[in-house]
């Protein structure tokens, strides 16, 4: 295998969420499964068996409070000895009963001061757990024409995402994430690219937009956004699932392999050289799985993303770049778009294989993981839990103001 293919390979970096090992569920209902995780702790052993299996996928977004611990210095000690980092930090400011009408956007000025102390208390456990990012998602929103004044709601978000901004230490980054619409139905005050990229220019460089595949209307071009916000240096990294009608939250790379491909094919478009590559991919993006395996067994539908984005890294790297620019160059429409179908079109499985040899790890994740009993063993120790994911103790950060 060409040298600089498996350096950028083996650079690859995928960060699991907490949240997509325990009980998940739609409105209208949570299926528990058995040996599903209830705790962080469970959920960073089966994040590690991820780890194990793939060899990317060290690091692990936590949410708080549903993860909140009193020591992170623990949790910190408990993730590095299975292998494991943590991640992104994001803070919860949607289901306390105060955020009816918002968060940082409310109308009353109370509540949007316990959502910003929330989401500085985030910061100190940032600072405790080594994170880089922090992660934004808002559910503020209105559900109705006059609501409440659209400039206003904008205005007390870039207000409170200026606070946050400048409490963060340096070398940490604020990724704000839009979307579209939900669980607001009206207007969502962060709802497309623009208006988290017109934050982030207000607010400051520590600002970046974080781009949730399932957060577009139907048929937006999502590459494209990848493209113009690298292009300006403003893309702080990702959220990936996969969507058939909203924000399904599904595994990543199913419903439309295409487009995954095309997102990574933006992202390795700079680079010349497996140099680049590892700084571009491994360094300053965040590639985060942002998904709810509501029927799928847990830790295999983690498995089934890490391997998807993976899969759809190693293709993106085939493309040849030279032949592109040459067709490109030449307006030879057709010329130009079979390069990306061949590379597309590659089947890069024994490439991988041969890959994981290099690593060290068994060539079939999946199997490997099937055939490991680590299902059987933790669905007999854990039980079935029933009821929903992590829901939050009253706004609990776990850290001392
Ligand atoms: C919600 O739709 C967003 O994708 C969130 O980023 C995600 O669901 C999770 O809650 C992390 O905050
Ligand atoms: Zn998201
Ligand atoms: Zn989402
Ligand atoms: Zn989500």
């Amino acid at each position: 295998m060409n040298p600089d293919l498996l350096t950028a390979l083996k650079a690859q970096r995928i960060e699991t969420p907490s949240w997509g090992y325990g009980n998940s569920g739609t409105r209208f209902k949570t299926f528990a499964a058995a040996g599903a995780a209830r705790t962080i702790w469970e959920k960073l052993d089966d994040a590690a068996e991820v780890q194990r299996l793939t060899g990317i996928a060290p690091g692990v977004a936590i949410h708080i409070p549903w993860d909140a611990v009193d020591d992170y210095g623990e949790l910190k000690k408990y993730a590095s000895e299975r292998g494991l980092t943590i991640g992104a930090i994001n803070p919860n400011v949607f289901q306390d009963e105060e955020y009816r009408l918002g968060s940082v956007t409310n109308p009353d000025e109370a509540v949007r001061e316990q959502a910003i102390q929330h989401l500085l208390d985030c910061v100190e456990v940032m600072k405790q757990t080594g994170s880089r990012d922090l992660s934004l998602w808002f559910a503020d929103g209105t559900n109705y024409a006059g609501q409440d004044d659209l400039r206003s709601r904008k205005r007390r978000m870039r207000a409170g995402l200026k606070r946050v901004h400048d409490a963060l230490p340096s070398g940490t980054r604020m990724l704000v994430e839009y979307k579209l619409f939900e669980p607001a139905f009206y207007a969502t005050d962060l709802f497309d690219w623009g208006a988290s990229y017109s934050h982030c220019l207000a607010i400051g460089d520590k600002a970046q937009v974080l781009v949730d595949l399932g957060h577009h209307a139907q048929g937006v071009n999502i590459e494209q956004i990848v493209a113009f916000l690298l292009d300006e240096g403003r893309l702080g990294g990702f959220h990936f699932n996969a969507r058939r009608y909203g924000d399904d939250d599904l595994i990543v790379g199913t419903s439309n392999p295409f487009e995954l491909f095309c997102i990574y094919a933006e992202l390795v478009y700079g680079a010349n050289s497996a140099d680049d590559l590892t700084k571009q991919t491994a360094q300053n993006l965040s590639y985060m799985i942002d998904q709810s395996h509501n029927i799928e067994p847990k830790v295999e539908a983690m498995l089934q993303s890490v391997l998807n984005c993976q899969e759809s890294y190693a293709k993106a790297l085939l493309i040849d770049r030279d032949l592109l620019k040459e067709a490109q160059s030449k307006g030879d429409v057709l010329a130009a778009h079979r390069v990306m179908m061949d590379a597309f079109k590659t089947d890069v499985r024994p490439l991988l294989m041969e890959l994981r040899a290099e690593m060290g790890i068994h060539s079939e994740p999946i199997e490997a993981h099937r055939q490991s009993g680590y299902q059987e063993k933790v669905a007999r120790e854990r039980g079935t839990q029933t009821g929903g994911g992590g829901y939050p103790v009253k706004g609990k950060a776990g850290v001392s103001r």
